[in-house]
């Protein structure tokens, strides 16, 4: 196919925003399918994560990030470099806030960052489905002059609200260019990465808070039967105490067994097929500052 004569639309599009505001959720949404793990614990989201979507008008290569926020440990910094780096080798930003007029320090923070990039930002107003319609303007005018945005989308990422309105808008900041990904491209994520990210997403949404920071998840075996109908998985919960250990474990393993069959329910969705999974759980003191733990548990540039 010319692309160029097909006026077929291709490039990269980046959202950031301060943990917790729905950019993991937004992204799902957006291509259709479960990709990014979602709770609402912050730094749920690590790694930059790459999602394709793909239409008749072209194809966007989403960008999801962690949170930019203040960094405490060697995690966190890796995990704010990340989110800042990609501003400048996008073609668009989607730079998602909460429905509030409230204009704080994290706010403050990414108007700098973007006020020195010339990538085009649309400032996406999600989950309007906490608030009342007439609400929503106030909230455009308390944003519309801290930045030279290209466009403002109030969305629900959660509802799906809005949701082909923004693809067009980002279309229209895309330039001309090829079909980079195949269809059937989703994601950059290795399925064992995925899988991983599921159970430390039922990990996160089932257990306290202090605890969820702390975690990681490492697939030790993956394997199909030679019946081609099971797929055995071997993964191990690391955390960085053993009072969180015994807290993910549970009364006689009930934690860890929840956890279990929360997240299999899921991976069997992803595999399309029977799993079996069984759960350990390990003790790794102060592994968020060690580079090489750091690197050994998935978390790579
Ligand atoms: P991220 O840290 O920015 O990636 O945020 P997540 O995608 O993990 O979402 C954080 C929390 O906000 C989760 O509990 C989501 O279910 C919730 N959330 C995300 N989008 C919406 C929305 O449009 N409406 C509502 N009500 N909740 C949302
Ligand atoms: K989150
Ligand atoms: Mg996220």
């Amino acid at each position: 196919m010319n692309y160029q004569e097909k006026k077929y639309k291709s490039g990269f599009a980046t959202l950031i925003g301060r943990p917790n505001v729905g950019k993991s959720t937004l992204m799902n949404q957006l291509i259709g399918q479960k990709i990014a793990i979602t709770s609402d614990k912050p730094q749920t989201t690590r790694n930059r994560i790459q999602t394709v979507y793909t239409e008749e008008q072209g194809q966007i290569i989403f960008l999801d990030t962690p949170g930019i926020h203040q960094a405490k440990n060697k995690l966190g910094q890796f995990m704010v470099n990340i989110a800042e780096r990609t501003i400048n080798e996008v073609d668009v930003i989607l730079w998602l806030v909460e429905p509030s007029t409230f204009i704080g320090a994290g706010e403050q923070h990414i108007i700098e960052k973007l006020n020195k990039s010339k990538t085009p930002v649309i400032l996406v107003i999600n989950k309007i489905d906490t608030v009342k319609k007439q609400e929503i303007l106030t909230f455009i005018d308390a944003y519309r002059d801290k930045c030279n945005f290209a466009e403002i989308v109030p969305v629900s990422a959660l509802k799906g609200e809005n949701k082909q309105q923004l693809i067009d808008v980002i279309f229209k900041y895309l330039p001309n260019g090829p079909m980079y990904f195949d269809e059937d491209t989703v994601t950059d994520q290795p399925e064992r990465q995925i899988v991983a990210e599921l159970i430390r997403e039922k990990a996160l949404r089932l257990l306290s808070d202090e605890i969820p920071h702390g975690i990681a998840v490492t697939i030790e075996r993956m394997k199909e039967r030679p019946d081609g109908k099971v797929i055995d998985i071997d993964a191990t919960i690391i955390c960085e105490r053993d009072s969180h250990k015994g807290i993910i474990i549970g009364k006689q393993g009930a934690m860890l067994k929840n956890i279990g069959m929360k997240a299999r329910v899921e991976i069997e969705n992803l595999l399309d097929t029977k799993v079996f999974l069984q759960l350990w759980v390990k003790v790794k003191k102060e592994w968020r500052d060690s580079d090489f733990l750091i690197k050994n548990y998935g978390y790579r540039e």
